[in-house]
């Protein structure tokens, strides 16, 4: 089975680096250009170099779901660890069948030129599914910390466990940017746009089952079930362009 990996080396670029204007930036441009089935696809983020990534194309059909999304982040199986240091938040991590994120530094070249929104799809164990909708998403440069910013929310039975992170810097458990005392990072066992610290860990630990050894260490989103130990079976963080 070909193992597709994020961010794989720059695959050789012919006769100096410029920029194909047909490259495709994100996953709408890749479904312009006629790819119109969800699967795996290369995108240039910078312009420069290929970087693999997930189009959901399929849309559900109502105005908030028009496909065409790159997905950044996805759990579904466990089978990534998502414990990672700084550098792998930067540049990305995992496998794109399957449980990957897409890095910070791609996110910020992405959303620095175009306007995106944010789709946060979850679902548990019971099989129920739930999502959120942000109208805008952006991600600032490596010096500002790829500090978050997210506004715009919609409802979709989830509820809001973002916007308490709107405005943060990044954390891992090796680059304390959050507004703890303490490293969240460490404190949680993921990485992400810690506060003080979470309502949302979704890079956090991957668990099977309800657990309340270690409270909010798994891939919680607080507001869906209003409880720190719900974990989630699934979650996609996805992308659209807008105009
Ligand atoms: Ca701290």
């Amino acid at each position: 089975m070909m193992v597709f990996f994020v961010a794989l080396l720059p695959i050789l670029l012919v006769s100096g680096c410029s920029q194909d204007e047909d490259m495709p930036v994100d996953c709408s441009d890749v479904y312009k250009s006629g790819q119109t089935v969800s699967g795996i696809y290369s995108i240039y983020p910078a312009g420069d170099f290929p970087v693999w990534v997930y189009c959901q194309m399929i849309s559900d059909g109502k105005e908030e779901d028009k496909g065409q999304w790159t997905v950044i982040q996805r759990r579904m199986d466990g089978s990534v660890n998502f414990y990672r240091p700084w550098n792998q938040y930067k540049r990305g991590f995992g496998n794109v069948e399957g449980e990957y994120w897409l890095g910070l530094e791609n996110m910020y070249q992405l959303t620095r030129k175009n306007k995106y929104m944010l789709r946060v799809d979850l679902e548990d164990f019971e099989g129920r599914k739930g999502f959120a909708l942000y109208s805008s998403f952006s991600v600032d440069c490596e010096t500002d910390g790829y500090k978050l910013h997210v506004s715009g929310f919609t409802d979709g039975g989830a509820g809001d466990s973002l916007s308490y992170h709107n405005g943060q810097k990044f954390t891992t458990f090796d680059k304390d940017q959050d507004l703890s005392e303490k490293n969240c990072a460490k404190l949680y066992l993921g990485a992400f746009w810690y506060n003080y610290c979470h309502y949302a860990n979704l890079n956090g630990v991957y668990l099977w089952e309800e657990d309340t050894t270690l409270l909010a260490t798994g891939n919680v989103w607080y507001t869906w079930k209003n409880n720190y130990t719900v974990c989630m079976k699934s979650i996609s963080m996805k992308i659209r362009r807008v105009p």
